[in-house]
């Protein structure tokens, strides 16, 4: 760790006559963590980086060094390298997609440096060049969501209507964006929905609205918008209204979105999102978890998912069921939204 700091701080150490002893000691405690973070795209994000920066802070006996990437793979990896030569204890990875990670995620290991991936994961040839994985199950996520719509269809007497649904995608190639666009396009397939348009909107708001904008321009029979997070789903939102159309349970167009941040409940509140699936970005403690393990000798699971629940507008549809699996569906109330760390 630091070897170089450690030297200098010995020499300092020695030359004041403090106790070098007592100087080692304290820096010898101390676990140093360089987070490469994808950026500041969302609420979701905001809370995963507070999440991460208060589990990893000097009182918990850390030193975080933290990168945002701005969304870009080649700053990652510019990070990387740089906690490499800072000789960190460990490296955080939150990819902002799937691919390309070989090269760096050899460079750490050749350092010999455990690598832990949160939220997105990686897909590398050789699994042995990171320790351990936590995240969510975007896959699941996406088809929880649409067993809700096929339900809530149902009950409202639309099973057999023409179903034309958008879908703003998240970054493109992105665990996230993958897991609940395929979630989503098997779910048409199965229920003979019409996929009538699909763009990114880079997780983004400010782009959600410009896709939104655009799709409504070209469309005139959009019955649902398929949101892939809350933010994309609030620049639909404003996007849908601007156009003189109404959102919600009597409107002209269902909202459909994940993360279930505090905005995007209280929008699920008030119906605006008319469903909205849980993605939970609370990974710090996950991360310190897997860390105390290691650092312990002890073994960690190589790949961990988060548990995850669903919120509605009301309780028309109160379970959902995914494979042999039943998701209970919660109808939201302020009171939930209060309670909630974010
Ligand atoms: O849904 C979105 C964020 O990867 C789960 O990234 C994360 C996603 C989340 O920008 O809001």
């Amino acid at each position: 760790m630091k070897k170089k700091m450690v030297t200098a701080l010995l020499a300092v150490s020695m030359l004041a006559g403090l106790s070098a002893v007592n100087v080692m000691a304290a820096d010898d405690d101390t676990i140093t963590v360089g987070f490469s973070q994808v950026g500041a795209e969302s609420d979701w994000r905001t809370a995963n980086t507070e999440s991460m920066k208060s589990t990893f802070s000097e009182d918990n006996g850390y030193e975080l060094i933290f990168d945002d990437a701005q969304q870009k793979q080649e700053n990652q990896l510019t990070a990387i390298r740089n906690f490499i030569q800072q000789e960190v204890d460990y490296i955080v990875l939150a990819p902002v997609t799937e691919t390309g990670w070989d090269t760096v995620l050899q460079e750490a290991k050749d350092a010999g440096i455990p690598v832990i991936i949160v939220d997105r994961m990686v897909d590398v040839s050789d699994d042995s060049l990171y320790t351990a994985w936590v995240g969510s199950n975007f896959k699941l996520e996406g088809q929880k969501a649409m067993a809700w719509l096929d339900a809530y269809l149902e009950a409202k007497g639309r099973g057999d209507e023409e179903i034309n649904l958008v879908d703003i995608q998240g970054t493109i190639g992105a665990s996230a964006q993958i897991g609940r666009t395929e979630g989503l396009e098997e779910a048409a397939k199965e229920n003979g929905w019409n996929i009538v348009d699909q763009q990114t909107g880079e997780f983004t708001q400010a782009k959600g609205q410009e896709v939104m904008e655009s799709m409504l321009k070209k469309h005139d029979n959009i019955n649902v918008v398929y949101c892939e997070n809350d933010n994309e789903a609030f620049g639909a939102i404003d996007a849908i209204e601007a156009a003189g159309k109404k959102v919600g349970p009597d409107g002209d167009i269902l909202v459909m979105s994940f993360d279930t941040t505090n905005a995007g409940l209280t929008d699920t509140l008030s119906g605006k999102i008319i469903c909205n699936t849980e993605c939970n970005p609370l990974h710090g403690p996950r991360v310190q978890e897997i860390i105390e393990k290691l650092e312990a000798g002890e073994d960690v699971d190589k790949i961990a998912y988060v548990d995850e629940e669903m919120f509605a507008f009301d309780d028309t549809v109160k379970t959902v069921t995914v494979g042999d699996k039943d998701f209970d569906v919660t109808a939201i109330s302020q009171e939930i939204i209060d309670g909630r760390a974010y």
